[in-house]
Formats: structure tokens, C-alpha cells, sequence
């Protein structure tokens, strides 16, 4: 929890460091760093009784909260002491392709046992996040599987703030294994399934008909902020209070969602960027790499729990207490309402995004065990090739590109594009306008469609945020002509 105050006197502290800092590059000494990240094995205590050892930032989980100032340029020092090459990717800002931390765009590991200093003009403004970007494939001790996930804040040049306080919270599970098949939630998101879908799907299963379901991701323990469900200290609150939430869904794979009983959430911000119509919802839904700013009037008083709402991960710490400063007793707990989660509400009303330049459509499906166990994912026919590391889509600087996914499988996948944002045009056959994310759930059996503007030159990778789709074909390489 931060005070915005001290905050707001840190930052006005920042130019006079950074003229330091110019002063001993021009002496030909290498200026500090203003962030050191240090990747290593450590151990996370959950609760007292669940300590797990992972790989983390600066031996601890979540990473240190980067801050930095929308176009002041940042320098980061990565220290790699682990024995594999690792990547540090900067989710969700519009950075060369060098820095931004993916080997399919040619940015360099960062090696065993070695450093190296990525330097970058952090923008757009908003709530961001860094996590690793290695292929993990098979092991789950690699990855987003892994405790290598941290927020970042990028202040915007000019802040309105209607809000007292704000609070980060880092929702990530534990402790994976194998399994076959989940019990993912499916059924949350607005829109229709379509026929035709449906149909390429059940083909797809024909064809895989001898073979069992491929194998899927569980976990043992879950937690916010690196700790389980009353482990950690609570959020305390005093009645009148206006907090903002930024939250981050940090899983590998997993899809989240969280209620605070007898409070709604105003959603202000989706993935970081300022929503068109803020709107209140009782339930935030977050695919995976997904993130959610919302206000919380504390016109409530009581001891909650703010948690998912699958009853098992919740049980197994997927939550935090949020206790009013006068309350008192056991964290209560209240199922909310059925509610659909619908990304259109947030949009522009009776507003049409602008005419694209060029419309691409992919069509991806699903094929039931096809690797070794593990499902294969293609994208128009074709599987990524970490080999070939071929870009499949050419664009051209400043057009505009409308791309219309159709998901012929029953999964919901959570459609991340680097280093630039995208428009929402259409979300299970709604049309929309105005909503700027860099991640979007697509539903089973669901189209979406979004547009983005080609304006940041260099390859740049699309890919679904799920660790054991992405491994596993499911990405797409663009490059600029
Ligand atoms: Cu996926």
C-alpha cells in the first residue's frame, strides 16, 4: 500500500537525479541504474506452512513495483544469476524491439550467470507489468510458471486522481503439476458461440478421436500478493475511503476473478489505459496478463473477503481481508450475483471505430494431444516454429490493421500483442469502439476483433498469454516491410 502524498514528493525528487546521472555518462562512467532486477532461486512463504522455492526478482514475489515517468528515460539493470538465459519482458509498452524482451523479435537473452542493461522510454502511462519470457514447454519450474512477475506503474504527465489511495495487487498461483483437463471457468464472458466453430472444433476432435485430451496445468496454492488467503495482512480501509485497485492477473494460465461482498468495483482503466465510460461492476474478470484499475467506494464497513469466486482456488488462498479500521471478527464471505463479464460496456457509446486499411483474419484450432501429450494450436493451419521464427504477417508503418479471430476450440484465450495497443472493434458479435487493451479474452467458440495502427517499427509478436498455448504454437510473428 502506497501513500499517494510520499509518492507524489518522491517523484518531484526524480529530475534533479536524472541530471546526475547525464552528467556521469558524459564522464564515460556508466551511470546508475534507476532499477536493478536480480533473477534467482528463493523462496516465497505463502503462509507459514507453504514455503515454495521458485525463481524471483530481487528474491521476492511479487517483483519490486517499477515506477517510472511516461517519456523520461529509464535504465534497468538485469542480473541474471540463474543457470538458463532468461528474458525480461516489458508488458504492455510501446518499446523497440531490442529491449522489449522476446527472442522471436530478436531481443538478446540475458545470459547464465551474466547482466545486461536494457534502456527504453517508458510509455503509454498507466498500470504495466514485467514478467520472463522463456519458453517453458515441459518444465514447469520455467516461465510465467514460475514467481518471475512484477507490476509497473508509469505516471502520466498529468493525474487527475479521484481517489484516496492506491493498492496493487498481484493475483498468482502455485506449486503447478500435469493434469488432464481443468475445470476452468467458461462460462462468465458475453457473446455467442458460433455454429461454424463449433463445427471446425468437432472436426478437429475427429481427427484426434484415438487420442486422450492433451495435458493441462493445476496448482496446489493460490495467493495475492504472494500470500494465501489470510496469511498476509489485510487491506485496512477507513469507511469513506475511495481506493483504486490495480490488478493484475500473474498466472500462467489461469483465468481469474475477484469480489469484494457488499462493494462494486468502478472499472476505470482496462490493461492500464482509461476506459471511455467507466462503468460499476459487482464481479472483474481477468484473463491471464490481464489487468483491471478500479475504484472501491469503502461505504461498507465490516471484515471481507475480497477473493475469486471459484470456491476450491479461494479455499486454497486466492483472496486478501479487507478490514475496516473499526470492524472487528472472522472475514466474511458473500457469493455475488451471476453476472456476465462484457468488455463492451466500457466502450464509447454509438461510436465506430475508424475504417481499417486492411482486414486479417485467423482461425484457430485446436488439436486434442497432437505433441507428446500436449495439445498442438494452430493459427490458420499453421503451428509457430521456434526453429523458423518466421514473421507470417508483413504490415506496413502507419496503417491500420483489423484483425478477426475465430476461436474453434471450447477454451477461452487471453490474445496478447506486443508493443502496441489495440482498438476493440467487435467481442462475441458485439460491436464496440474506444477500448485500448494489449490483452483481450477470446470465448469459446467466440469471434473478436480488434484493430491496431502499425507505429512502432521492428518484429513484434502476438501470441495467446497462456504459457502452455503459447509454447505450444499458439503465436504469430509480425514484421514491418
Ligand atoms: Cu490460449
Amino acid at each position: 500500500m502506497i501513500d499517494r502524498r510520499a509518492l507524489l514528493k518522491a517523484a518531484a525528487i526524480v529530475p534533479a537525479a536524472s541530471a546526475v546521472s547525464r552528467i556521469a555518462r558524459a564522464d564515460d562512467k556508466p551511470a546508475a541504474a534507476d532499477y536493478t532486477l536480480r533473477i534467482a532461486t528463493g523462496l516465497v512463504e505463502l503462509a507459514p506452512e507453504h514455503i515454495v522455492s521458485t525463481t524471483l526478482y530481487n528474491g521476492q514475489f511479487p517483483g519490486p513495483l517499477l515506477r517510472f515517468k511516461e517519456g523520461q528515460r529509464v535504465a534497468v539493470d538485469i542480473h541474471n544469476d540463474t543457470d538458463t538465459p532468461e528474458l525480461v519482458h516489458f508488458h504492455g509498452q510501446m518499446i523497440p524491439s531490442d529491449v522489449d524482451g522476446a527472442a522471436e523479435e530478436g531481443s538478446p537473452f540475458v545470459p547464465a550467470h551474466g547482466m545486461r542493461r536494457l534502456e527504453f522510454v517508458p510509455k503509454p502511462a498507466g498500470f504495466r507489468f514485467y514478467h520472463t519470457h522463456v519458453v517453458a514447454g515441459a518444465d514447469l519450474n520455467r516461465g510465467t510458471y514460475t514467481g518471475q512477475v512484477g507490476t509497473v506503474y508509469i505516471e502520466p504527465k498529468n493525474d487527475p486522481g479521484a481517489y484516496d489511495r492506491e493498492v496493487f495487487l498481484v493475483l498468482k498461483e502455485f506449486a503447478p503439476s500435469f493434469s488432464r483437463g481443468g475445470d476452468m471457468a467458461m462460462d462468465f464472458l458475453a457473446g455467442e458461440e458460433l455454429k461454424d466453430l463449433k463445427a471446425i472444433g468437432k472436426q478437429a476432435d475427429d481427427e484426434a478421436k484415438e487420442k486422450a485430451k492433451g495435458y493441462e496445468v493445476g496448482y496446489e496454492l493460490f495467493s495475492i500478493n504472494g500470500r494465501t488467503l489470510g496469511s498476509g495482512e489485510p487491506v485496512r480501509v477507513k469507511q469513506g475511503e475511495r481506493i483504486l485497485f490495480h490488478v493484475l492477473n500473474g498466472s500462467a494460465g489461469e483465468i481469474r476473478s475477484l469480489a469484494l461482498p457488499g462493494h462494486s468495483f468502478r472499472v476505470v482503466s482496462l490493461d492500464g489505459n482509461p476506459v471511455p465510460t467507466p462503468a460499476d461492476v459487482p464481479v472483474l474478470w481477468l484473463g491471464t496478463a490481464e489487468r483491471i484499475s478500479a475504484i472501491v467506494d469503502m461505504n461498507h464497513p465490516g471484515v471481507w473477503v475480497m477473493g475469486d469466486l471459484a470456491d476450491d482456488d479461494r479455499k486454497r488462498g486466492m483472496g486478501i481481508v479487507v478490514e475496516y479500521a473499526t470492524a472487528k471478527g472472522k472475514p466474511q464471505w458473500v457469493k455475488p450475483k451471476p453476472f456476465k463479464w462484457d468488455y463492451t460496456r466500457f466502450g464509447k457509446a454509438g461510436a465506430t471505430p475508424a475504417a481499417p486499411d486492411e482486414s486479417i483474419e485467423m482461425t484457430i484450432v485446436k488439436h486434442n494431444a497432437a505433441l507428446d501429450g500436449f495439445n498442438q494450436w494452430t493459427l490458420n493451419g499453421e503451428a509457430f516454429s521456434m526453429d523458423a521464427m518466421k514473421p507470417v504477417i508483413k504490415v506496413q508503418q502507419g496503417r491500420r490493421y483489423r484483425l478477426k479471430f475465430r476461436n474453434a476450440s471450447d477454451d477461452i484465450h487471453p490474445l496478447h500483442l506486443h508493443r502496441h495497443s489495440f482498438e476493440l472493434v467487435r467481442v462475441g458479435g458485439k460491436p464496440t469502439a474506444g477500448i485500448l487493451k494489449d490483452v483481450v479474452m477470446l470465448g469459446g467458440f467466440q469471434g473478436v476483433e480488434f484493430d491496431f495502427v502499425a507505429d512502432n517499427p521492428g518484429r513484434t509478436l502476438f501470441h495467446c498469454h497462456q504459457q502452455l498455448h503459447m509454447d505450444f504454437g499458439f503465436m504469430a510473428l509480425f514484421d514491418y516491410a
